[in-house]
């Protein structure tokens, strides 16, 4: 029995070891450029948003497109085409069942390009993201194929257009996920009512989404020109004096030749557009600009001016002042820090108040739509959040500038969820996953942590070696920053932890374990928590809790699925926080969900996930009213915030 018990020991280690040797650290490529396409005296920036035409493949022959060259003319002469908006998701668009289409689709547009931008600048094509990869073509001519959903792509298409004249764009889009994308899915073929149908399967509940979804824009750069443009901020002890490190990338021409040294100049204004620093580097492309007295970004409630940004001007110029190019970004000055107990904002420990959430709305799917942006950014000041976490993937770049205006924090996590069977091919995609969001968003102070996972499959063997080489990835992209991921194995499984800075667990406490049993919440929060901490001694959230609500249910006592539930589960929760509060090492808490949305297709959910604390149509449920009071409260106590004055309703003279 012994030998048994040792040779089982041994063949694990054994098991370890090798994938630890198989898992090896391989180079992703490094995405270059990508600025957020902004005009100034030396840019235009053009979108090509709107209807495209569109046309789904057979879901049987998904390659028969790239063969018959569909990309060589209009598509409505390969195929009967029907309107499509761009950006949305194309699932919910029809009446016919688009929604659970499998495998490529096709839109193209025409697009005409003036004769002036032929002269002596270069053009770029930039997707703002496509679901899940894509392939891109103009006039014909291929220009670029992407994978990742969430995130932006782009490639220059000088050459390619033709000016003074009509142009067409074409895309191919495949929304197939399987075991090595990020996320992962499954795709099967399943005997039907037909013959023969494949079929799409994933582990995660949200609708997989699919197309266009963020905007379109051709833009101009002239030859030489800013390709990157990086920033890092810090504070004087005293938060009087502030410093931005940037460090700019030219690329073009007159970069390369020797004679021709470049030089930045460097402007930085406040929100009243007077010039606050400046500086003029000097052969090296990069440097700091000092600001004194400095305001910095603070957090929504934890400051009465949250979210200060200043604008940082960066000026090409040739060695004879010639202006090459301009582009101008916005700036938060901040420090982050953090510890085996805190995580501290300028110097000053945060207690995260807020809440996973998802891109999602009606018709449009997961479409960019302004409308929506700005209204969830009016519900979370509503409701007194201060954070939320971009479960379970890269949100649009609108929205991360909109948190950097608001103060509103963010974990920003990559599209990797309920990870398992570790490849090396999927860790490669992983990393690159994370590659492409670290360099989308490095610049935006509203980004305080990584995310490098939801609920991946932590107690499998393999993943103490995998989520290291991911974190230990991360770090590499970006020491400013702590790391976390969403755990949802229990803490004696978990193998991801030990690689991680701070802990985030999800946990369902009366709804997926212990159904209806409202008294038995509390302790079971707590001890969880007492138990990460014990285990791992980091700073632990709880980022997700919650329990399904269809609206206007009404149940005394509380039942599940009504709003008298949802209410009593969040109450349930308050109470352990706060005793975990005492503690010191309990950071945070992320409600499970901001708003209802669409989920594949199952019988436990009732037209979709219903954990929102806001219907899809971005109402408040009764729980909301109790969350509000609950946020304000502890912005109160913590950062000293006043309340608004509707946050509690009259009720008599006797009750204060
Ligand atoms: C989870 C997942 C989230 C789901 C949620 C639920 O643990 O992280 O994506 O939507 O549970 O409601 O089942």
């Amino acid at each position: 029995m012994a030998l048994s018990i040792f040779s089982l020991v041994t063949g694990l280690y054994v098991l370890h070891f090798s994938i630890a040797l198989i898992l090896v650290n391989k180079e992703v490529p490094q995405t270059r450029g990508m600025l957020y396409p902004r005009e100034s005296e030396t840019r235009e920036v053009r979108s090509l948003d709107g209807i495209w035409n569109f046309v789904r493949s057979d879901q049987a022959n998904p390659t028969q497109g790239v063969r018959d060259e569909w990309y060589a003319k209009e598509l409505s002469k390969s195929r009967p085409t029907i309107p499509m908006p761009v950006p949305a998701s194309y699932n919910d668009i029809t009446t016919d069942n688009l929604r659970d289409h499998v495998g490529t689709v096709w839109y193209d547009r025409k697009f005409f390009v003036p004769r002036s931008w032929s002269k002596d600048q270069r053009i770029w094509l930039r997707f703002g993201s496509v679901h899940y990869e894509a392939y891109v073509w103009i006039n014909g001519q291929k220009v670029v194929k992407h994978e990742m959903g969430h995130l932006p792509f782009e490639a220059e298409v000088t050459d390619l257009l033709s000016y003074g004249a009509e142009n067409r764009i074409t895309v191919m889009c495949d929304n197939a996920l399987i075991q090595t994308t990020v996320p992962q899915g499954r795709i099967t073929e399943v005997p039907n009512d037909g013959g023969m149908t494949i079929v799409q399967s994933y582990t995660f509940d949200f609708f997989n989404y699919a197309g266009i979804h963020r905007s379109v824009h051709l833009y101009t750069t002239p030859r030489t020109f800013i390709e990157e443009v990086e920033v890092t901020t810090n504070l004087s002890k005293d938060a009087t004096v502030g410093e931005v490190f940037y460090s700019v990338s030219v690329n073009g021409s007159a970069a390369n030749e020797a004679d021709n040294v470049l030089q930045i100049q460097a402007n930085l204004y406040d929100k009243d557009g007077i010039l606050v620093a400046n500086a003029t580097s000097d052969q090296k492309l990069g440097g700091k600009l000092q600001v004194n007295p400095v305001k910095p970004w603070w957090p929504y409630l934890m400051h009465s001016e949250p979210g200060y940004l200043y604008q940082l001007e960066i000026k090409l110029l040739a060695t004879n002042d010639e202006l090459l190019d301009v582009y101008r970004l916005k700036v938060g000055i901040r420090t982050l820090s953090w510890n085996s107990q805190q995580f501290l904002i300028n110097g000053k420990p945060v207690y995260f108040r807020g809440f996973g959430r998802h891109e999602d709305s009606d018709i449009r799917g997961k479409g960019l739509d302004n409308a929506l942006m700005v209204r969830d950014f009016n519900l979370l000041k509503w409701i007194g959040a201060n954070a939320y976490r971009t479960s379970h993937y890269p949100y649009s770049e609108e929205s991360m500038q909109f948190a950097d205006e608001h103060g509103i924090m963010i974990i920003d996590e990559c599209p990797s969820v309920d990870t398992e069977n570790f490849s090396q091919e999927l860790l490669g995609k992983h990393k690159s996953s994370l590659e492409q969001l670290i360099h989308r968003d490095r610049n935006h102070p509203s980004v305080v942590m990584w995310s490098i996972a939801n609920e991946p499959r932590t107690g499998s063997v393999s993943a103490d070696s995998y989520f290291e080489l991911v974190a230990n990835f991360t770090r590499s992209l970006d020491k400013t920053r702590p790391i976390t991921a969403a755990i949802a194995v229990s803490n004696t499984q978990d193998k991801a932890g030990r690689s991680l800075d701070i802990i985030s667990f999800n946990r369902y406490n009366a709804w997926y374990s212990n159904a209806g049993r409202l008294d038995m919440i509390t302790q079971n929060v707590i001890d969880e928590a007492i138990a990460w901490n014990k285990r791992y001694n980091k700073p632990i959230i709880m980022s997700e809790y919650g329990a399904d609500t269809l609206e206007g249910l009404h149940m005394q006592p509380a039942y599940v699925w009504s709003e008298e539930f949802q209410t009593e589960v969040f109450s349930r929760h308050f109470k352990a926080f706060d005793e975990l509060r005492k503690k010191g090492w309990f950071i945070g808490e992320f409600v499970w969900n901001f708003a209802d949305f669409k989920t594949a297709q199952s019988y436990t959910r009732v037209g979709g996930n219903k954990k929102g604390v806001f219907t899809r149509a971005r109402q408040p449920k009764a729980a909301a009213h109790l969350l509000r009071k609950r946020y304000f409260a502890l912005g109160r106590d913590l950062d000293q915030c006043s309340f608004p004055e509707d946050l509690f309703t009259y009720i008599a003279d006797l009750i204060s």
